[in-house]
Parts: structure tokens; sequence; C-alpha cells
């Protein structure tokens, strides 16, 4: 066995020391815990978290925090900047959750994607905002139970893409693809990447985890995989190469995990054992990755890495396609 130095995930991401960067105690206001973070390069150079904030009642909204650096001196909005609408989304009823960030150049917006929750179970919303002050609803975008869910920042064709997790009744939930005119009436839904079987990482659930990364191989896509053990679920994250003109066609499926629950923050916290990106910055050198991670559901912690480094090892550590599932 190598010595873990020896690891390739190792250079893969690396953590920031000031991990966790954010936590309930930073808060403005009382919350129990904030985790799982959409994030953006503002035009100022700031880094925008938009943060799933978790409320003592157990509901969720969401609130930004901005940072000159993307690690210290968060200004955290006062008060919750997008709450759940219930009085006129009920399907927000329970709450919202999990946000997925991108800027569509097309609309001159930002385009949120996050888990609407209610008694019928989570769905998947979208929102529009250039400010992140006002948001523009388009409602709920797919049925429950569906979330974990991202837009490619332009068309294909002349149609706008969404990658989603339906969560069908026998339990095993693969990322899906589908596609729309005009983002609010979903069509052509294609399976795009399958939940392995028995121990893999990935075996049973798998969901995106931040938006997509146009490079010149294809769009690079970070998901989630749970694995379930007797001592409950372990969420990590690896890597897949989708097609760029047909991004329905999985090009690459890394073998391993690239990221997943190794220090106390992440094992430790409301859902122990979760690490759970949503989002990410590139630095200005076009290449190097922030990775915003919610850490066992309780904080937000930072890992950075080379997208091209990640390209390079899903080269070398992967199996082309989908592979089958035995
Ligand atoms: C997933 C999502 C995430 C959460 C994770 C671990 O299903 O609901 O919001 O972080 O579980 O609990």
């Amino acid at each position: 066995m190598p010595p873990q130095t020896q690891d390739p995930r190792r250079r893969l991401l690396v953590r920031h020391a000031k991990n966790p960067i954010l936590s309930a105690v930073d808060w403005p206001y009382f919350i129990n815990t904030v985790f799982n973070a959409g994030a953006v390069r503002l035009p100022s150079g700031e880094t925008l978290l938009l943060c799933r904030v978790e409320e003592c009642s157990g509901r969720s909204h969401l609130c930004a925090a901005r940072s000159k650096d993307g690690v210290t001196g968060w200004i955290i909005d006062p008060e919750p900047t997008l709450l759940p609408d219930a009085e006129n989304y009920p399907e927000e009823s329970w709450g919202i959750e999990d946000p997925r960030v991108v800027w569509v150049p097309e609309l001159e917006k930002y385009v949120v994607t996050y888990t609407c929750y209610s008694p019928a179970g989570p769905g998947v919303s979208l929102a529009l905002t250039h400010d992140f002050r006002e948001f523009q609803r388009i409602g709920s975008v797919m049925p429950p139970e569906d979330k974990d869910a991202t837009l490619l920042p332009r068309r294909i064709g002349d149609r706008w893409v969404m990658v989603h997790r339906p969560m069908p009744g026998s339990g095993r939930a693969n990322i899906w693809i589908s596609f729309s005119p005009d983002l609010k009436h979903w069509g052509n839904h294609t399976v795009v990447l399958k939940a392995k079987r028995g121990p893999w990482w990935d075996a049973t659930k798998i969901g995106i985890s931040p938006p997509l990364i146009e490079t010149k191989e294809g769009w690079l896509m970070m998901y989630h995989g749970v694995k379930f053990t007797t001592a409950g679920s372990i969420y990590r994250v690896g890597l897949a190469l989708l097609d760029l003109d047909d991004p329905t066609k999985c090009l690459r499926r890394g073998d391993n995990w690239i990221l997943g629950p190794e220090t106390e923050y992440e094992r430790t916290g409301d859902v122990g054992s979760a690490v759970f990106p949503c989002g990410f910055t590139i630095d200005d050198d076009g290449d190097t990755m922030n990775l915003y991670y919610g850490a066992a559901d309780t904080c937000i912690a930072l890992a950075r890495g080379s997208i091209t480094g990640m390209l390079d090892w899903l080269g070398m550590h992967s199996t082309p396609g989908d592979p089958p599932l035995e």
C-alpha cells in the first residue's frame, strides 16, 4: 500500500487551514447550522456564498455572505436573503435548501437552482437574480422527489440544459439531464450517470455537487455519492466528464472519490460523515478552483485544487463512458 502522501487524491483538493470558514457562531442572527452554499465571484472580485441556513425549527432558508478574499472577513446579510414563500409557492412550505448558482450571460442574471421542500417531498425550483437582493422566482420546475439540480450556463443548440436527480420508488437514484426552451417547461429527460451497486462509494444514490465546469475536454462534473453502511451514510465527491455538445453522453467516470469526510468538522456534526459541495469560484489564473462545501451539515469549509489537475487525474483514474452497473 503506497503511503498516503502518494495518493493522487491528496493533490487534487487541499483543505484550507482556516476551515471551517463559516459556522453558526458567525451568523448575525440565531441559527442552528449553515452549510451547502452556492458560490460566485462578483464583478467586484468579491466572493458571494449563498448559504443554506437551517433554523432551529429545522426548516432552511438562504442567506448571502460576501468576502474580499473568499476566506475571511465575511459580511453576512443581517436577515435571511431568500425565505421560503409558502403562500405563493406551497412547494416551499417546509423550506428551501442547497442552492447552486450559475451566471448566465444570455440572461445577464444569476440563475439559482434550489430544493423546494414541502409535505409532497423535495422538488427543484429556479429563481433569477442580478444582485442577490431581489429574486424573480420561476417556481417549481421538477416535481417531487427530485433535487441536486444545476443549470448549464448556456443553451446547447436552442435549449437550456438542467442536470438533476429524481428519486424513483426503487431507491436507486441516478443523475438525469433535461432540456427546456424557456427554463419553465422541461422534457427529453435522459439518464446521464447511474448509481453503482454493491461496495462502491457511489452506489445507490448519486447527484451533482456544484455546477458543471466547461473545459476544452468536456463538462467537468463533480458529483456526490452516498454509501450506506451499518453505521449510517457517507457522502463523498467524485468526478465525471460529459461531452461538450451532447452532455447526455458521459465520456469518463472516475473510479475513486476525490473528497470524503476525514477531518473532525467533516465527520462530526448534525449529519456526520458528509462533505457536500454546492459551489466554487475560479481564480484569475482560470485554473485554481475554490470549492465550498457543507461539512457534516453543520458548517462551511473550503478546499482548493486545479481544474487541469482534475482533468489529468480523470484521464488516468477513470473508465470510459458510464460503465455497466455490475
Ligand atoms: C442530502 C441533501 C443535503 C445534505 C445531505 C447530507 O440528501 O439533503 O442537503 O447535506 O443529504 O445530509
